[in-house]
């Protein structure tokens, strides 16, 4: 499909860590570049499939020999700050597909009027290992879900996915924003537990720090219903069917914190606790979370 005059799209993932890898695997059928800083080849493990990837790579102050059509976000937040003046600069009309942990995509980009921004989910659960050469394992491909944007370019985008079966799904904007805080919910328990806990997602439930995610849940909820968004009333158990999917994933705020470097906490306690102050609803399980993670790195 070559909606752009004839030329076939061109797609940029954005972040060379553990998901912009993978994404460069799945996606690899339409020869995606990557931007960031840990150049190719990329080693993987996909169950019993082994494979190196030598995608087209940029550094962050490279420029591309033109505009990408669709940029997939896949960085963590921590290179937002790379992320978004590189979109200013090479992509600013670009499709935007967010597949980042998080909430505040919408902000984040707000200063680039004239891109589209589709912000989508995904529980694809990946691990990376670096000390030799940079590779990563793929634990679960997970759900992707984006939102409905009548874009041309999202048409593109449902073509590549079905003939490549990719599994991405998609789902009306108003569907989306509940799944979004879904995910975020999730995130919210599972991540910053883990990285307390310093465990792979399927051992949380039977760590004594599981206690934590009722209250954690139950804020979560309060904050999501002050914001008109409907959450179904079975989280709890769809935070335990995560944990169990996702098993022997480390996650990546774990990841993120064994390696010593800046969590995404802000973006997804921080982003609750925040909401809740705004709306005068308390979040003290989120808050202290929020303090918590931050110290480690502090
Ligand atoms: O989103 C994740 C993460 O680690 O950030 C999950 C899906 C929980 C996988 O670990």
């Amino acid at each position: 499909m070559e909606p752009t005059g004839g030329k076939p799209l061109t797609l940029a993932i954005l972040g060379t860590g553990a998901m912009g890898r993978y994404w460069t695997y799945r996606l690899r059928a339409v020869h995606p570049w990557i931007v960031g800083e840990v150049p190719p080849p990329y080693h993987l493990k996909d169950h019993g499939v082994q494979d190196v990837l030598a995608p087209r790579h940029f550094s962050w102050d490279e420029t591309p020999p033109r505009a990408p059509d669709v940029v997939v976000l896949a960085t963590k937040w921590r290179r937002m700050g790379c992320a978004i003046p590189w979109i200013r600069q090479h992509a600013s009309g670009s499709f935007v597909v967010s597949l980042m942990n998080g909430m505040g995509q919408e902000e984040a980009l707000a200063g680039i009027p004239s891109l589209v921004l589709a912000a989508g989910i995904t529980t694809a659960a990946v691990t990376r290992f670096d000390q030799t050469t940079p590779a990563i394992e793929i634990r679960s491909p997970g759900e992707t879900l984006l939102p409905e944007t009548r874009d041309p370019r999202e048409h593109v985008l449902r073509e590549w996915a079905h003939t490549h079966q990719w599994e991405w799904q998609w789902r009306s904007a108003e569907e989306m924003r509940s799944l979004r805080w879904q995910k975020l919910l999730q995130n919210s328990v599972i991540n910053p537990l883990t990285a307390l806990a310093d465990c792979p997602n399927g051992d949380l439930p039977r760590h004594p720090l599981w206690s934590l995610s009722a209250p954690l849940l139950a804020e979560g909820e309060s904050v999501a219903h002050g914001l008109g968004i409907a959450i179904p009333d079975d989280m709890a158990m769809r935070v335990h069917a995560l944990t169990e999917a996702t098993a022997h994933n480390i996650s990546s705020m774990l990841q993120d914190v064994r390696e010593g470097n800046a969590t995404e906490i802000d973006a997804i306690n921080g982003y609750i606790a925040r909401k809740g102050q705004t709306l005068g609803i308390p979040t003290p399980a989120h808050q202290a979370l929020w303090q918590l993670i931050s110290q480690l790195r502090a």
